[in-house]
């Protein structure tokens, strides 16, 4: 994924000196202090047209063009930028991508504003979907107010610090501290309850510091959404769905309620192996799954408890692990398999510079960011990946993830770039994803990566419960968490019910509870990174319907006969040239045009996932007759 808008780079200069901040905001209002390096001025946009008559279409093309040259200039300096800070944490690098968050995001504000000059005047269908998308490209608009901007760059800043930095540091540890990803191992390993528990509290013990300037952040996002005809933040980020906001909360209801018989009864099945080994005392019947006994931080995949709900032990092994080292896999060798995939469709290989400037090892000598991300960094084809690769199946899938970002940046760079995005954020969550379904346990045994193809019912149905602890467990926390979000930025939840807030949603929609009680002196919300990080949620659970749907589409291009699970695009060319036309579009028309150039159909649609899990779902049905299913 390109990087939240405003990354905890982006308000070190703030901090340094008093507001109001670095570029062009300084010429709105004199600068007290200037930043030691500030970046040029970021251009005036171009509100060509005098105000005393209505603005032509021709003034509206050039105002666009403009905007298109200065905000490519912009994000390009951001990116790159970011990409160095990411790369190579130190405060100069730091500073440096404060400054160019600041002065794009500063930019944005005024074209926005600007723009409606050109509101009401009919315009044709390109320069209509740029004023439409220029409304919508920061992920948090920036308030008119250069001190309420800087408090709220410093407060993102803040946030994603103290997540960042968070550490559980229990006494009997005699002052060492653990991290997120120490307790994560924990989290997936373990099989002691306490233990698990612990290492829950541990961690969410690192976001009470949040909770306060969450709200603040809250209130100052609503701020910038109002200016620019929002009701709220949360209003904002539900209208990049090309239909009105409500009709995208009736599109999300009406897709959670196709996928949520499946997913009750995954839940049920799984509730009643960890029964079995940690007891009806600890997990009781008819009620919510204790959330720390799912394998993972958050309860949103569980493929790491796979070991306990494997549904016929003794099958043959569909872990690549040994074979990888066998072969002597190293990072780029792994890459190289994940794009072999996109070329093998017909797609070009990745460029010179990809292989050159990437970041595919974690550094011995400097602090990066390792989080799994893609870049364009100039928005023509200066591709990039920055991961801290480890040789194993989960970061060869999550290779295709990222490619899947950089064959779509590739895809629509030359287009504007208001249109380089996604048709809808979930679209660009989900292009990897789609292709990593193919990996199935065939394509990996004709990589000689397995010995066999595990292919008797039993092991299929073991293969199938692998993706749905992956694929269908994680729905309902997809859903939720924006859910959460939009009624704290509408005022529907106050501060006051945060985290009462939060889990009656995580009870209701995941049958999952806290391990022990919480209060409003907690702040769970903010133990995920995407609530400090600033990133909107929604986009992985429309992925994870829609890469279904690509799937099945790409699957009949290549003229698969037999069940969807077992379909493997490689080396497909049709399916390629029709995958191909949909990320050509970038964001150019409405999703779903997009969605009808790869599918034919223009909806959202659960169907093909339930049509993956079929036999599953049977299976699920027979494990659980006679038990008490639900919470
Ligand atoms: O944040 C991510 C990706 C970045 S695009 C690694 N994901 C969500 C999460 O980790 O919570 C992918 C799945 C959901
Ligand atoms: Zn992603």
């Amino acid at each position: 994924m390109r990087p939240p808008r405003l990354t905890l780079a982006a308000t070190l200069c703030l901090l340094a000196v008093a507001a109001p901040a670095c570029g062009p905001a300084a010429t709105e209002t004199p600068a007290k202090t200037p930043c030691p390096a500030c970046p040029p001025a970021a251009p005036p946009v171009a509100s060509a047209a005098p105000v005393d008559r209505p603005a032509t279409v021709d003034e509206a093309r050039a105002f666009f063009t403009k905007v298109d040259g200065d905000l490519r200039k912009l994000w390009a300096s951001r990116e790159t930028m970011g990409f160095v800070n990411l790369t190579y944490i130190t405060e100069d690098t730091e500073r440096l991508a404060a400054q160019m968050e600041e002065a794009a995001m500063e930019y944005l504000g005024r074209a926005i504003k600007d723009a409606r000059r050109f509101d009401g005047l009919e315009l044709p269908p390109d320069l209509a979907r740029m004023r439409h998308l220029l409304r919508l490209a920061g992920t948090v608009p920036a308030p008119d107010d250069a001190k309420a901007r800087g408090e709220l760059a410093q407060i993102l800043s803040q946030m994603q610090g103290i997540y960042g930095k968070g550490k559980y540091c229990p006494p009997r540890l005699k002052g060492k501290c653990q991290d997120l990803g120490e307790l994560s191992k924990i989290l997936k390993t373990s099989r002691k309850y306490d233990e698990l528990t612990e290492a829950w509290v541990g961690w969410h013990a690192i976001s009470p510091p949040i909770r306060d300037k969450f709200s603040r952040y809250v209130e100052l996002g609503n701020q910038g959404a109002k200016e620019i005809g929002f009701k709220d933040l949360g209003e904002l980020w539900r209208s990049g769905y090309d239909m009105p906001a409500q009709a995208f909360e009736a599109d999300l209801e009406r897709l959670w309620q196709q996928v949520k018989p499946l997913y009750d009864d995954l839940h049920c099945y799984t509730r009643g192996k960890l029964q079995k080994q940690y007891g009806k005392d600890k997990v009781h019947d008819k009620a919510p799954i204790p959330a720390q006994l799912l394998g993972n931080r958050w309860a949103q995949e569980w493929m790491d408890i796979y070991p306990l709900v494997e549904p016929y032990p003794g099958q043959a092994s569909l872990d690549i692990e040994r074979s990888l080292a066998k072969q002597k896999y190293d990072e780029i060798k792994l890459v190289k398999l994940g794009e072999r995939f996109f070329t093998s469709l017909g797609m070009d290989p990745l460029p010179k510079t990809f292989w050159e400037r990437s970041m595919f090892k974690k550094p011995r000598d400097r602090e990066v960011v390792c989080h799994a991300s893609a870049w364009d960094v100039t928005y023509s084809d200066d591709l990039r990946i920055k991961m801290c690769i480890k040789i194993d199946e989960e970061d060869l899938i999550t290779i295709h993830h990222e490619l899947g970002h950089n064959y779509y940046f590739h895809a629509y760079n030359k287009l504007p770039i208001l249109f380089q995005q996604g048709a809808n954020d979930g679209f660009h969550e989900g292009i990897g994803d789609t292709l990593a379904l193919s990996v199935t346990p065939r394509y990996l045994a004709d990589q000689k990566l397995l010995d066999k193809v595990p292919d008797n019912p039993k092991a299929e149905t073991n293969h199938l419960l692998r993706m749905a602890l992956d694929k269908v467990a994680f729905l309902p926390f997809g859903l939720l968490i924006d859910k959460w979000r939009w009624d704290v930025m509408s005022g529907t939840t106050p501060k006051e019910k945060y985290n009462e807030a939060w889990w009656a949603l995580r009870k209701r929609y995941q049958g999952v509870d806290a391990p022990v009680a919480r209060t409003e002196a907690d702040f769970d919300p903010g133990a995920k990174y995407h609530i400090p990080g600033n990133t909107p949620y929604i986009r992985y659970f429309l992925a994870r319907i829609y890469q279904f749907q690509f799937h099945k589409a790409l699957c009949a291009a290549a003229g698969h006969k037999g069940p969807l699970h077992t379909c493997s695009i490689y080396g497909n060319k049709a399916a390629g040239e029709r995958l191909q036309a949909m990320l050509a579009l970038g964001a150019s028309k409405p999703w779903p045009e997009a969605m009808r150039a790869i599918t034919g159909g223009d909806q959202a649609d659960a169907g093909p996932l339930l049509e993956y899990f079929a036999p599953l779902s049977t299976w699920l049905k027979e494990q659980n007759k006679g038990q008490a299913c639900g919470w």
